[in-house]
């Protein structure tokens, strides 16, 4: 607790750059350059505010800000407690996340609709059979034709942004269909109990904005209850939704190889950056790329590279095998190499330093979407207009080519393989190899049998706290050792993929019986053995894990509180990754994170760390060590026996 208003957390040590993710040299050069990296910014806002950090400020009115201070003030001014605060900050953090899923998703639906009305022409139906299971769980499978499929099944996921009760429907107890498609029977059930089955994505954030202002909801129950909610609609009306239209429309994931870091970017070519999450735009580009590559070579280039970078990264690797160049924290370090001819972002996760940092290179930094940056040229995407936007974005890069300062360029030799390509329908192809009838049935049999302790999801972000330490790989590692598989998504992927941890070779980290288990699976499909960390994909992608969680429940007729499986964040920055934790908590999965900003609220550590368990099964745990999340992981697995 805060003795004194003054801020207490210490100043940081230098970075000992042999320990770290960091290129020295990259870090050195942008000084040179005089760009600007996250890292000084980092050191310039130490110390942090620790009322912050502790979760007890709010600013939700001109009362304050008010604060809760031990010994003084135990209130806000209007009366608030520390953990009426708290609660009222994770409920609003978990709907701002909510909503950054839910505008992707509505955006995918939108696409969808406008291709089975025929309004579009530039996106197609890619995977028909994933479009026929959805119509079929919906009911809408009567149709011929492909089209009213489509069309009945965006029609279906609009209605998960606009379900009135009691205006347009009969009765109450109308809830989302993606939840009701998807979601196991029993937690149906209990969510039903508990209240918090969300009508519309739309309402459930409005409510929780109302809930949170000035003289509403002070029930730190009630509000809590209310963040389970929003997870869940983060989950189904964002996430699953999210990835079931992407799989539709660009096609599901399938076994694939390609390469990651910064190495990745190659000297004689444009490279352009994609950088973002949602490949409706990046799908274009691609495309563009591949058609422009003439006009490129007449520039001098042998021709276009497209990087990923963040979420757009891992979506354009799962599906066509494209480098994965960056993590969220190096994306201004691609721009450092100053071989980047075009950098384009979309939404979420951008940071605004770009445009300081792109300004020291020729790069042209491009904005399309919500997240618009001023020093940066913005081109507004729209469906209609895809092919035009994208083509106009490849010939940008291709005429700055010849702007190129060849005396500036670096670019770190740092590159690793990966596979990729692990949505549910490629894990369950690879297991029915072993089992056709059941597939699952190897898994759960080497589960029982002890050769695997357990699943656990190590996703999320890297946090410029961290320093480049390698929270995230480190835990990995200690995982693998004690025969714990591991799957990821988001910028962790990058990560795990960086430390050579997502191809065969990979098995050198995993304990024999574990080993072993990867080896057969692999043989079995054309592979030496299979990766110990499978990548599932970007971050709406964590929806993958859950529907192969919901699916292990299924076939092993237990509740997923009761599966040896949990989900870690080691290093969570966004309100996206606080919503996505939340949604586990409600499935019931216990959840490492590496802190979060409620530590003087008790009440709200309790109902998280304690009561939570036993009311959905979920439960939150915190440890600030790859040792320490380690062993906490694996107690969970050894309570969580199948
Ligand atoms: O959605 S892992 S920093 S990039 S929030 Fe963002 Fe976090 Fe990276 Fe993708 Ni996810």
């Amino acid at each position: 607790m805060p003795k004194k208003e003054k801020c207490i957390i210490p100043k940081t040590e230098p970075i000992n750059y042999k320990e770290t993710w960091i290129d020295e040299k990259l870090v050195k050069k942008a000084a040179r350059d005089k760009a600007k990296l996250v890292f000084s910014r980092f050191e310039e806002q130490q110390p942090q505010c620790l009322w912050g950090y502790t979760g007890v400020c709010c600013k939700n009115c001109n009362m304050g800000p008010c604060r809760i201070i031990p010994g003084k003030a135990t209130q806000g001014v209007c009366g608030a407690t520390a953990d009426t605060i708290a609660s009222r900050n994770l409920l609003r953090t978990i709907s701002a996340g909510a909503c950054c899923h839910v505008e992707h998703a509505r955006e995918n639906v939108l696409t969808l609709l406008k291709v089975a009305l025929g309004k579009t022409k530039a996106y197609q139906i890619k995977d028909k059979e994933k479009l026929r299971a959805i119509a079929k769980k919906l009911g809408k499978n009567s149709f011929n034709d492909l089209n009213k499929i489509a069309e009945q099944v965006s029609l279906e996921a609009f209605e998960d942004f606009r379900r009135q009760h009691g205006l347009f429907h009969e009765s109450e107890g109308n809830y989302l269909n993606w939840l009701k498609i998807n979601a196991p029977r029993y937690l149906q059930e209990l969510w039903n109990k508990l209240g918090i089955l969300p009508e519309n994505a739309d309402i459930e954030t409005s409510r929780a904005l109302h809930a949170t202002t000035m003289g509403n909801d002070a029930s730190v129950e009630s509000l809590m209850l209310q963040c389970l909610k929003l997870g869940l609609v983060d989950g189904y009306a964002g996430m699953m939704m999210a990835t079931d239209m992407q799989d539709i429309l660009f096609g599901t994931p399938h076994l694939i190889k390609a390469e990651a870091n910064l190495g990745t970017l190659k000297p004689e070519y444009i490279n352009i950056a994609m950088h973002g999450h949602v490949p409706l735009l990046s799908e274009k580009v691609l495309e563009w790329a591949k058609k422009l590559e003439n006009e490129a070579k007449k520039q001098g280039a042998k021709g276009i590279n497209v990087v990923g970078v963040c979420c757009t990264g891992n979506e354009m690797t799962q599906r066509h095998g494209i480098a994965m160049a960056a993590h969220t924290v190096q994306a201004e370090m691609v721009l450092v190499t100053g071989v980047v001819e075009a950098m384009i972002v979309d939404a979420q996760c951008i940071y605004p330093s770009l445009a300081q940092v792109s300004s020291c290179y020729h790069t042209k930094l491009i904005t399309t979407m919500i997240a618009k940056i001023q020093g940066a040229l913005h081109l507004p995407f729209s469906i209609e207009k895809a092919d035009e936007t994208a083509k106009q974005i490849i010939r940008i890069a291709i005429n700055n080519f010849k702007n190129r300062n060849k005396a500036k360029i670096f670019i770190p030799q740092k590159k690793t393989e990966l596979y990729s390509g692990f949505s549910v329908e490629q894990i369950l192809e690879a297991l029915s190899k072993l089992n056709k009838k059941e597939p699952l049935r190897p898994l759960v049999d080497n589960i029982r049998a002890g050769n695997i302790k357990g699943i656990v999801a190590v996703i999320g972000c890297r946090n410029p706290k961290l320093r480049g330490q390698k929270f995230a790989e480190n835990l990995i590692k200690l995982l693998l050792k004690e025969n714990v598989l591991v799957v990821t998504t988001g910028c962790i992927a990058h990560a795990s993929a960086q430390e050579g941890l997502m191809k065969p070779e990979a098995i050198k980290f995993c304990g024999e019986k574990l080993r072993k288990v990867l080896i057969t699976i692999g043989k079995a499909n054309g592979l030496e053995a299979l990766p110990p960390v499978l990548h599932m994909g970007s971050c709406v992608d964590n929806s993958r894990i859950i529907k192969f969680v919901n699916e292990l429940s299924n076939y092993t007729k237990k509740p997923i509180s009761k599966l040896p499986i949990v989900a870690s964040a080691p290093e969570l920055v966004t309100e996206k990754a606080v919503a996505i934790g939340t949604n586990a908590l409600a499935h019931g999965l216990a959840v490492h994170l590496n802190s979060l900003w409620i530590t003087n609220a008790p009440q709200v550590v309790k109902i998280l760390t304690n009561n939570l368990e036993r009311i959905t099964g979920g439960k939150l745990i915190q440890a600030a060590t790859p040792n320490g999340a380690a062993e906490l992981i694996l107690k969970e697995l050894e309570n969580r026996r199948l």
